[in-house]
């Protein structure tokens, strides 16, 4: 249901009723927003703009990056470099931090996000999205690499847009999970539902069914229960959905229940997992939790990893409690 709370009201309020962010935060949130409608505009030009396919470049990862990861990229940078809010950013795209320029004031925030998710979507007109989150930048000298590494559970606000058949942000700044719709006309987005809860019981699971051969014992024995169905241990049928956008399975999870899980495999043992923890895990993790749900990496609680390196990655199991706790158990 539509309300008439914009996100500068919702903001507003949480800055002036609850007491929960200051204004420097909430005017970094505002950019952030508003970069997420240049990146959606971009997103839905697709061919006509000019912005689908690959460019000559690898990120930090040696993935090959797409035209739209280098254009979102650059939309959050610009958006955010001038306002005073941050001290530097981190991205998926980007080897290094960036600190904010001389010529800008510096603030006491520290953005990290995810650019483009998803993107081998992007082509095929697949739902992708941003992810982002908000640390505070520990007191002191210089803004260096080593203040962002921090754990999740120390971020101030963290959110994802999701480029869709509509355009959604959806935000915590720890006081639950809301979510806003961007209307088009007005050019601003508008609270569509607050108090997000994630069903603790589900019966469908995410996950990309064609790395089974490369799974550890715990999450082969969980899905093959979910595959035995109601004949099973489990005694219930399970469906499967896997959109190979963390952003568009997660609004899932938080829109109907279920879990998701990009877990650690034999393909790359030495790599702990395909997704990133400082603007993938930590913030998908932190809104699952404040939606009532749970986010591990089958051993310890997301938000409690101690990042020992910026593009880090992780094994991610999130989404309705009882079912992330038994994949949890089946670790132990
Ligand atoms: P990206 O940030 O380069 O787009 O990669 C992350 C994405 C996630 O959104 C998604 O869950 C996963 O990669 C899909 O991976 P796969 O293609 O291996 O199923
Ligand atoms: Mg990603």
């Amino acid at each position: 249901m539509a309300s008439n709370v914009s996100l500068t009201r919702y903001l507003v309020e949480q800055q002036r009723v609850n007491g929960l962010i200051p204004a420097q935060l909430r005017l970094l949130l505002e950019v952030v927003a508003r970069s997420c409608k240049s990146i959606s505009q971009a997103v839905n030009k697709g061919a006509l703009g000019g912005v689908l396919g690959t460019a000559e470049s690898e990120n930090v990862q040696g993935e090959i990056q797409k035209k739209l990861d280098i254009i979102a990229n650059e939309v959050l940078i610009e958006a955010n470099e001038w306002g005073g809010n941050l001290a530097a950013m981190a991205s998926e795209e980007m080897e290094g931090i960036y600190v904010v320029p001389n010529r800008y004031p510096q603030g006491e925030y520290l953005l990290l996000f995810d650019p483009l998710d998803g993107s081998s979507n992007i082509d095929v007109n697949v739902s992708i999205g941003t992810i982002f989150s908000v640390l505070r930048k520990p007191e002191g000298s210089q803004v260096s690499e080593q203040d962002f590494l921090q754990q999740g559970a120390k971020q101030v606000a963290a959110g994802y847009c999701v480029y869709g058949p509509q355009t959604t942000l959806v935000l915590t700044v720890g006081n639950g999970v809301a979510m806003f719709t961007l209307d088009r006309e007005q050019g601003s987005f508008v609270l569509t539902q607050e108090n997000v809860q994630v069903p603790p019981d589900t019966q469908e699971f995410a996950i990309n069914m064609s790395n089974m051969r490369h799974w550890d014992a715990p999450i082969k024995r969980y899905v093959d229960e979910c595959l035995a169905g109601k004949e099973g241990p489990r005694g219930k049928d399970f469906n499967m959905r896997w959109i190979a956008s963390m952003v568009a399975d997660v609004h899932r999870i938080l829109t109907r229940g279920g879990i998701f899980m990009y877990p650690w495999d034999k393909r790359e043992p030495t790599k702990p997992g395909k997704l990133r923890l400082m603007y993938e895990a930590n913030p998908m993790g932190w809104l699952i939790e404040q939606a009532g749900g749970a986010a591990t990496n089958g051993k310890e609680r997301i938000l409690d990893i101690q990042p020992t390196q910026l593009h880090q990655r992780v094994s991610v199991i999130l989404g309705s409690k009882n079912e992330v706790e038994r994949v949890s158990s089946y670790h132990a």
